[in-house]
């Protein structure tokens, strides 16, 4: 099981290898597999989008119920964008992941709608919407259950972008089954399943996990691999709230930057890990900070990392409506309350800002 590709002894330079020692243990896995799991160790690969790709385009063809996983902390980020070409005509359903990382006053039925009305805008016809959080074990019997009932006797596939949990969400429905742990091999790097993965279900059909599909605009591509950890949450998100006159600015390790232009003093509740670092500062001196300290007061990046790291470009905003998120992909947002704020959002070129209704 473990990354999907058969294991082979031959070629130490190609997926799927493992020393002939290996096939004497009770689970075969491939040395990547192996690294993954007991040293937190990714071993990089030469499969591109184009190998990726070529495996969803199978789906279409194929007569089936489509799960697609999103990450709630990532929900633009971690969409889809070219999904309807996988469907085809099969039904989809739309599951938002690691619920966990919310704060726990988040009204479930609220965000279920929320997820409904982006599905929509963004062009998905979902059959029903679930919330998991398939690291915690939260509402997965009763997603499965539903998918069971949904999918009329037919295969299941579940897809989504790199790292949403897809392997994770199945590793849990196996071990509400049949109790066994961790039979697929999971990581915080993106990209950790290469090839699709059937597990049979108990009509001869099967639930299939299929390697994530690279979002290249998602932040987790630009930083170090050893910071994916800090930009990342692992627990409840404790959202961080600052009072900011006009003029001001936050920076967020050095990674994105946040000036509050005009609309008079006013909060501002960021939605971050908690492990990144919140530095505030006069807009009129932050440029000049940045050049002086990013890569060591403001990191992520890297010092070693800075020859190659994009430059950050900003985008204007300015509030009409009441809650609206001013979201970084993949590193969090900032939620005004009140309409009438022009803010512009910094990130490095090639990471997306946008506006949109607040999810919280
Ligand atoms: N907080 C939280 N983290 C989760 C949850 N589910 C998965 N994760 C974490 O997300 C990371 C990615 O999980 P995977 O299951 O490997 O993701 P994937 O979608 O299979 O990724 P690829 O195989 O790369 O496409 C791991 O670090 C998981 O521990 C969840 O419900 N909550
Ligand atoms: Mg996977």
């Amino acid at each position: 099981m473990g990354c999907g590709v058969k294991v082979q002894t031959e070629d130490p330079g190609k997926i799927g290898f493992a020393p002939a020692s290996a096939l004497e243990k009770e689970t075969i896995i491939c040395q990547r597999c192996f690294r993954l799991k007991h040293y937190n160790e990714v071993q990089d690969v030469d499969l591109t989008d184009d190998d990726f790709l070529k495996i969803l385009n199978e789906i279409g063809k194929s007569d089936a119920l489509i799960v697609m996983i999103v990450d709630i902390f990532d929900f633009n980020g971690s969409w889809l964008p070219g999904l309807h070409r996988f469907v085809g005509s099969n039904k989809v359903l739309l599951v938002g992941n690691k619920v966990d990382l919310l704060p726990k006053s988040v009204k479930h039925n609220k965000l279920i709608h929320w997820m409904k009305q982006e599905a929509r805008e963004l062009g998905l016809r979902a059959e029903e919407v679930f919330l998991v959080s398939a690291a915690k074990g939260l509402n997965i019997k009763e997603t499965a259950a539903a998918i069971d009932n949904i999918r009329n006797g037919k295969d299941v596939y579940i897809v989504g972008c790199t790292n949403v949990g897809k392997s994770t969400f199945i590793n849990r429905i196996i071990k509400e089954v049949t109790g066994e742990a961790d039979v697929i091999t999971t990581s915080h790097f993106p990209g950790t399943t290469l090839d699709i993965i059937e597990i049979p279900l108990d009509d001869e059909k099967a639930i299939i996990d299929t390697p994530g599909i690279i979002n290249h605009h998602q932040m987790a591509h630009f930083v170090d691999k050893k910071d994916l950890k800090v930009i990342t949450p692992k627990k409840e998100i404790k959202p961080k709230v600052f009072q900011l006159n006009e003029g001001q600015t936050l920076f967020f390790g050095g990674l994105a930057r946040f000036d509050y232009v005009s609309g008079g003093r006013r909060s501002f509740v960021c939605y971050v890990s908690n492990d990144i670092n919140i530095h505030r500062t006069k807009t009129e001196n932050a440029t000049e900070l940045y050049e002086k300290h990013v890569g060591e007061m403001l990191t992520p990046p890297r010092e070693e990392q800075l020859g190659s790291f994009p430059e950050l470009v900003k985008q204007e905003f300015i509030i009409k409506d009441a809650k609206t998120d001013i979201v970084f992909s993949g590193l969090g947002w900032i939620t005004v309350n009140e309409p009438g704020a022009k803010v512009v959002a910094y990130v490095p070129k090639g990471v997306q800002t946008l506006i949109r209704k607040s999810l919280i």
